[in-house]
């Protein structure tokens, strides 16, 4: 007999002894007949690498277990033998620590420890279950053995696991499910779709995370299902005590994730799926968006509109038509005759140009992209090898393959042009689900063809990570045009992992309060759930916000790291089939504008103060994204990150951290005139007030219509600049503010770089570590510097809070100061060499 040379994929062949589901009549026929798979029982379990075992059962499904650390274990069941060990999610660097596991046998049981959990299979069944070895108590507990099912007729269609949960379980994160913080009692799915005027609750939006957070008896845990395929999280929705995970093929591959910290778990999901780098300074800056910009007079007349109001800005982006008929990677000459000029002359006034970039290609037998795509079979195809055409923008599209790595090794160097000859910054990937018009599936059919990176597969197991190998190409691409720049890449679909390649907005969201509330949540939402650069359209996509909604909504977004306004204007050609009604109504309505001064002089105020506190922020914002990337810990996190075993942070669910310091109370209600908020524990300064207040205490606070309320934990140093209009202003500041909220003791960290380029990477920054103390009424600021990078600033304009009287003595560096002092109410000014040592208030 020859023996086979391939592998078989998920092609489980159905066990004759097994009986089909209704054979009753040797005769019959069926539609379909089904099979279903288990573990079985289990005889031993062997060690089949570092730190892997291997189940050895007599059910067609094989549990592997590999552990990562002492608290990550990964868990891969396979029908027959595991196939190809692949993933588009995880970061290609992550890899194994070495850690001791112990393997006990016992009655009813295997039993594998590490140092701080404890994994039992069950030998009846291959259940499992994961304790905490030092509490004894039960984390993750099957209810039912593994679960798979396959037909005759589609193969394999179901892997499931199922654990128990009671309704006092919290479960966070799976990126932006438009929800309440909690999804326990809820249902989702993930398949990306092109989610238009979505609403609260919808079940599939763009992206797909599936990776969640358990939050039980006050241990926090997570689960990364690193399936393709449509996946389903059921939290509980029936209130049967079950939370069920499911997807319609491929592996049950997931990691188990254990805290007990909810930091932790976000740590070490950030370390499988990766962080991204560090963004270029101008990509934290105010953007500002719409669809569409054109011609070249009204984008000239835009940034003087900035300039001349002086609301600081440092993008402005040119949606679809600024294309020559939507062909991407050329310009409409008719409205940009000289694309070169105006990017380069925005550019001298301080603004960055992002251009849109979609993955449907027109079809075009004159138009180079689509010619090569044709030329080397770069397409999408059918099963048959016709190419996979649809409606998008042009009339027809076809589609890049970016599973396939040629296909990626192609598309980068196609915005060659745009990129190094034209001088655009960044680009924006849209459209990526992929979307296509017209069919109520909106998107491709099951069984379009992808390469899969050598092993070819359907739509199926392709569509949630087309976006994300979009976004892969474009950022390797400009990475590999542009070595010493840092891409900024602005991605609509993705996946787990799509951080390490693109930041991302929301999608086509509304303007109502609803939504606002909505855009809270989501950015809260997908940055623990990996995407820390993340914001909303400001104002809301679809219909026009009312000007005190705007306001509220350019106040919450200070505090997202994508700080972009965007809107639908009255573009609703070609949109119809997505969501058809919501488009007419659109156009019928005549769409506003959605400038920061759209609304007159008092709101134009209010919305250039938040802008003008975004630049204000910035120092610190990227100190926080800096900081994201060396642990792992988002740059926002739900109040319950801060103290998970209070009960009350869990009831304020639409307050949140920003970065480590910031604790922000938004404003999202319509005419709030005051609102309750909630101080955890520890010591808290009102930010604008400087009022120092004791935490675990619900207050009632006044809200001012130009800002919301901030508080900033005690012991911070928070390092600040003046307003500028543009980041490209900053690098030429000579004075950093300090503001010293005391406290017994505190360490905050600043870096600064050059905001752009890789420096860094050889020392081009610089590092300072503050720590400050206050005994007896005495407080010592000392700063600590590592890092070669010359910045700007000369001076440290350093403030001190919560003073009790005014000082006696000042002394810096060793020598008592008397000039450069300002006394104000519980607060001292002081003027200091940037680089001092040590300040001393007495
Ligand atoms: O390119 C047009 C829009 C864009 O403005 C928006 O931000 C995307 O989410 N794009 C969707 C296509 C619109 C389809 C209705």
């Amino acid at each position: 007999m020859t023996k086979l040379t391939k592998k078989p994929r998920h092609a489980y062949a159905p066990d004759p002894k097994v009986t089909f589901e209704g054979d009753t009549v040797n005769t019959a026929r069926y539609d379909d007949v089904y099979n279903i798979h288990r573990i079985g029982k289990v005889t031993d379990l062997v060690e089949t690498g570092k730190q892997t075992y291997t189940a050895i059962s007599d059910g067609k499904a094989n549990l592997h277990l590999q552990f990562w650390s002492d608290d990550v274990v990964r868990i891969r069941i396979t029908l027959g033998k595991p196939g190809r060990d692949f993933s588009y999610g995880m970061d290609p660097a992550a890899q194994p620590t070495s850690i001791k596991v112990t393997r006990k046998e016992g009655k009813k049981a295997y039993g594998l420890s590490t140092g701080t959990i404890r994994l039992e299979i069950n030998k009846a069944d291959g259940r499992l279950k994961i304790t905490d070895k030092a509490t004894q108590s039960v984390i993750q507990e099957y209810t039912e053995p593994f679960y798979a099912r396959t037909t005759v007729m589609k193969g394999l269609e179901q892997v499931r696991i199922q654990v128990a949960t009671d309704k006092k379980e919290g479960f966070f994160g799976m990126g932006d499910k438009a929800w309440d913080t909690d999804l326990q009692g809820t249902e989702w799915s993930n398949y990306n779709e092109d989610a238009f005027a979505y609403h609260r609750g919808r079940k599939t939006n763009y992206r797909t995370i599936p990776f969640y957070y358990g939050l039980r008896d006050g241990k926090a845990y997570g689960v990364f299902l690193d399936n393709t395929y449509r996946s389903h999280f059921d939290f509980n929705s029936t209130s049967d005590d079950l939370c069920t995970v499911w997807a319609d093929g491929g592996e049950m591959n997931y990691y188990f994730i254990y805290g007990p910290q909810l930091d932790d778990v976000a740590a070490r999901y950030h370390h499988l799926t990766g962080v991204p780098e560090l963004p270029p300074l101008w990509a934290m800056g105010f953007h500002q968006c719409r669809w569409s910009y054109y011609p070249e007079s009204r984008v000239r007349e835009l940034a003087g509109q900035f300039r001349s109001k002086r609301i600081p800005c440092d993008a402005i982006y040119l949606d679809i038509d600024y294309m020559d008929e939507y062909r991407c990677f050329t310009w409409d000459k008719k409205h940009f005759p000289d694309p070169k000029g105006m990017i380069s002359d925005l550019k001298k006034d301080g603004f960055h140009t992002v251009v849109m970039i979609d993955p449907g290609i027109r079809v075009d037998e004159n138009y180079p992209v689509y010619q090569q795509m044709i030329e080397h079979d770069y397409d999408c195809k059918r099963p048959n090898g016709n190419s996979m055409v649809g409606p998008v923008w042009p009339p027809e599209c076809v589609w890049p393959d970016y599973t396939n790595p040629a296909v990626r090794e192609w598309w980068g160097p196609l915005y060659r042009e745009l990129y190094n000859e034209q001088g655009v910054s960044g680009f924006w990937n849209d459209m990526n689900e992929p979307a296509m018009f017209k069919v109520n599936r909106l998107t491709f059919p099951d069984d379009i063809r992808h390469d899969m990176d050598g092993q070819p597969t359907d739509h199926k197991e392709a569509h949630n990570i087309y976006g994300l190998n979009m976004t892969r190409a474009s950022y390797d691409g400009l990475k590999k045009l542009q070595p010493a720049k840092r891409p900024f890449l602005l991605g609509r679909a993705s996946y787990s992992g799509g951080q390490r390649y693109a930041a991302l907005w929301t999608g086509d969201n509304i303007a109502s309060w609803e939504h606002l509330q909505i855009a809270n949540r989501q950015c809260i939402r997908m940055a623990i759930s990996g995407f820390s650069m993340v914001g909303t359209d400001i104002g809301g996509f679809v219909d026009d916000p009312t000007p005190e909604m705007l306001t509220r909504w350019l106040q919450l977004a200070v505090f997202h790291p994508l700080m972009r306004i965007h809107s639908m204007g009255n573009n609703a050609d070609g949109a119809a089939g997505v969501e058809a009604e919501a488009v007419k109504k659109a156009e019928a309505e005549d769409r506003k504008d959605q400038e920061p001064w759209a609304h007159g002089k008092e709101h134009t105020k209010r919305n250039r103060r938040a802008i003008e506190m975004r630049y204000q922020l910035l120092p610190y914002l990227y100190s926080s994204f800096k900081k994201h990337l060396e642990t792992g810990v988002p740059v926002l996190r739900n109040l319950f990150f801060y103290d998970q075993e209070d009960p009350q942070c869990r009831k304020f669910g639409d307050q949140f951290l920003y970065g480590d310091d910031l604790l922000v109370c938004p404003v999202l209600k319509e005419g709030m005139k005051s609102m309750a908020i909630y101080l955890p524990q520890g010591e808290w300064y009102d930010f604008w007030s400087g009022e120092h207040h004791t935490g675990t205490q619900k207050m009632k606070v006044k809200v001012k219509a130009d800002r919301m309320p901030i508080f900033v934990k005690a012991g911070t140093v928070l390092p600040t600049v003046d307003v500028v209009q543009s980041t490209q202003e900053m690098h030429e500041l000579s004075s950093l503010e300090l503001s010293v909220f005391a406290a017994e003791s505190g360490t905050s960290t600043f870096y600064w770089d050059a905001g752009e380029g890789y420096g860094h990477d050889a020392g081009q920054f610089t590092e300072r570590t503050y720590e400050v103390t206050r005994k007896k009424g005495k407080i010592a600021l000392r700063q600590t510097v590592r890092g070669s990078y010359n910045a700007s600033f000369q001076v440290a304009e350093v403030r001190f809070l919560g003073l009790t009287a005014p000082p006696s003595s000042i002394v810096v560096d060793g020598r008592q100061i008397t000039t450069g002092i300002y006394y104000g109410k519980k607060a001292v000014v002081v003027n200091v060499p940037f680089n001092f040592g040590e300040i001393l208030i007495n």
